[in-house]
């Protein structure tokens, strides 16, 4: 029986299991570049030059190790432009008993795939995705009769799963499961932030990079500085770095931001991991292993592990779990188109300009400015989830449905009445000022509510309060805003709301 192997651009992992068990001398892999794929969303350009330029490389890799490969390279005058398309002209082109693949990270593609048995005429195995900790079954079994489901209890599943930061006796290392308390310092300068991991472009990447600049001109971003690594041996050694240079520090500075630095200490490993270059659990494993051997202390490496085998998994969970239903959530009910400053960072709102102008240079920008900067903006001005979570798909090189989705829909806009967070993270200027150096070199003044200068995020999270309190008034976490709201003279009410409806009529100016 001769098969036709799929592989996406998200699966460039020599263990995929659709490999698993494949006869190199009678089996056919299948890699395409199409416009269905690179234009479902605005995406990047960076992103677009990695996956191009990483799939280009795994191909390579693939026949090094005598696989047989059809791969398509991106032109646009190419008769197949989706997936279908390439692999019904396989299927024609050989004697294939039927299609492999690794179950895909996207219900769009998902729903495409499901189809093609009756649409191409041949079996279609869809094999688990195995480089993920938990599988579909094994989160919708333990989200099963709960009527919540928290972050923090299916990550002690997994930390018990996988015996990670775990004592011989079943205990968590250092006594407790969490040390996020201990991971919320501002960052002033020192110690300094270490520069991210660089790969200088290679011919291959080099002839991608002409090729976007070429064909997705129009696409956001730019190209320029290209330094990712496309192979899985440099998504090591970026690994290897960030274990080396910043992971003894993440967890003090995990929710700092800068005005000079844009990644901190963060690891800039979620696109490597997210396309398959770097296995997740060898991060987890190795982070744990630089505490095992005094190289960086337990806050640091049980947060860092946490965003993974914790955050990661968990909303890949949701995800699964409550799709298609999920990305049509608006329970707050919000109408605001997202403002066109979120495509140019041309705005005064030092915080927000910085962010976005990250974004549009690097592909990335760290979790806290995503959630409490440009998230949090997005939820106290109301914006469309469908709008800003479509802007988080296009704009990070990290960005697929699975991932974006429950962060941006559930995380930050709190759309899905609060099933995946308990809470949603409205804060006001000071907390950015809190924790950045931004506001200083602001055109709007942080200490001010109401007048023409006033930060926008204050009088924007009393308006928010304000016409949510039928959805928040009584949740037990939110209690003290309200007290809080309700304390203040009704005249100073009457100001703050006065001056975010002004804001909310002129958000394109801001
Ligand atoms: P680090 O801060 O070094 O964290 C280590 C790793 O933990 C990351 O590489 C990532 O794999 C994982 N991780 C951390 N937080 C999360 C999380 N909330 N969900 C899933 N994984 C997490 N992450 C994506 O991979 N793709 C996205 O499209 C994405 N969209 C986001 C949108 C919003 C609004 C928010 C608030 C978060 C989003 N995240 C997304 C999560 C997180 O911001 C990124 O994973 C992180 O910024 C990637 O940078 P890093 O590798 O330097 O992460
Ligand atoms: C994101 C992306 C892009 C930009 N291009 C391709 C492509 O040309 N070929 C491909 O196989 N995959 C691509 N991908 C990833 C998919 O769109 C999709 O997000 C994932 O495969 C879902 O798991």
């Amino acid at each position: 029986m001769a098969n036709l192997i799929l592989v996406l651009g998200d699966q460039l992992s020599p263990e995929l299991s659709a490999l698993e068990h494949a006869d190199k001398t009678r089996d056919r892999i299948v890699m395409a570049e199409v416009a269905e794929e690179a234009s479902y969303t605005n995406h990047h350009k960076k992103k677009l030059v990695l996956l191009f330029s990483a799939m280009r490389h795994f191909a390579d890799q693939l026949r090094d190790h005598g696989w047989q490969v059809h791969y398509q390279r991106f032109h646009p005058d190419n008769p197949h432009q989706s997936l279908e398309a390439v692999i019904a002209d396989q299927l024609g082109s050989g004697a294939f008993d039927r299609i492999v693949t690794t179950e895909c990270g996207e219900w769009r593609l998902h729903e495409q795939i499901q189809q093609w048995p009756e649409r191409l005429g041949v079996p279609v195995e869809i094999r688990p995705d195995t480089r993920f900790i938990a599988g579909k079954g094994e989160f919708a079994s333990w989200a099963k009769g709960r009527k919540q489901l928290r972050m923090e209890f299916f990550y002690r599943e997994m930390r018990r799963k996988t015996g990670l930061l775990m004592t011989p006796d079943g205990e968590p290392e250092g006594g407790q499961w969490n040390f996020d308390a201990d991971n919320r310092k501002k960052w002033t300068g020192k110690p300094p932030a270490p520069a991210p991991f660089r790969v200088e472009p290679d011919t291959i990447t080099q002839e991608v990079i002409e090729l976007v600049d070429t064909h997705f001109a129009d696409h956001f971003g730019t190209t320029d500085d290209f330094h990712f690594a496309v192979t899985a041996e440099d998504a090591r050694a970026a690994l290897d770095h960030f274990l080396d240079f910043a992971l003894p520090c993440f967890g003090d500075y995990q929710d700092a931001m800068s005005d000079s630095e844009d990644w901190l200490f963060h690891s800039i490993l979620s696109p490597y991991i997210n396309c398959g270059l770097l296995d997740p659990l060898t991060a987890c494993e190795a982070a744990a292993q630089a505490w095992y051997s005094g190289r960086a202390p337990l806050n640091a490496v049980e947060g860092f592990i946490r965003q993974i085998l914790g955050w990661r998994e968990f909303v890949r969970g949701i995800y699964w779990l409550n799709m298609p239903g999920y990305a049509r959530e608006n329970r707050l009910c919000n109408t605001r188109a997202l403002p066109w400053f979120y495509w140019t960072g041309d705005t005064k709102m030092r915080c927000m300009h910085k962010a976005i102008d990250a974004t549009r240079r690097n592909a990335y920008a760290h979790h806290i400015q995503r959630l409490m900067v440009t998230g949090n903006f997005a939820l106290l001005a109301g914006i469309k989830p469908e709008e800003i979570c479509d802007w988080y798909l296009a704009v990070y090189a990290d960005a697929y449905d699975w991932v974006e989705l429950p962060n941006v829909l559930g995380m930050v806009m709190h759309a899905d009445g609060g099933y995946l967070g308990s809470k949603p993270y409205a804060a006001s200027g000071k907390y950015i000022q809190r924790m950045s150096d931004h506001c200083k070199h602001c055109h709007y003044k942080v200490q001010d509510a109401t007048g023409e200068r006033a930060c926008p995020f204050n009088a924007l999270y009393w308006h928010f309060i304000d016409r949510h309190r039928d959805d928040f008034a009584s949740n037990p976490r939110m209690g003290m805003m309200y007290r809080n709201w309700d304390k203040q003279a009704p005249e100073r009410r009457a100001a703050l709301l006065r001056r975010a409806e002004q804001l909310l009529e002129q958000i394109e100016t801001l």
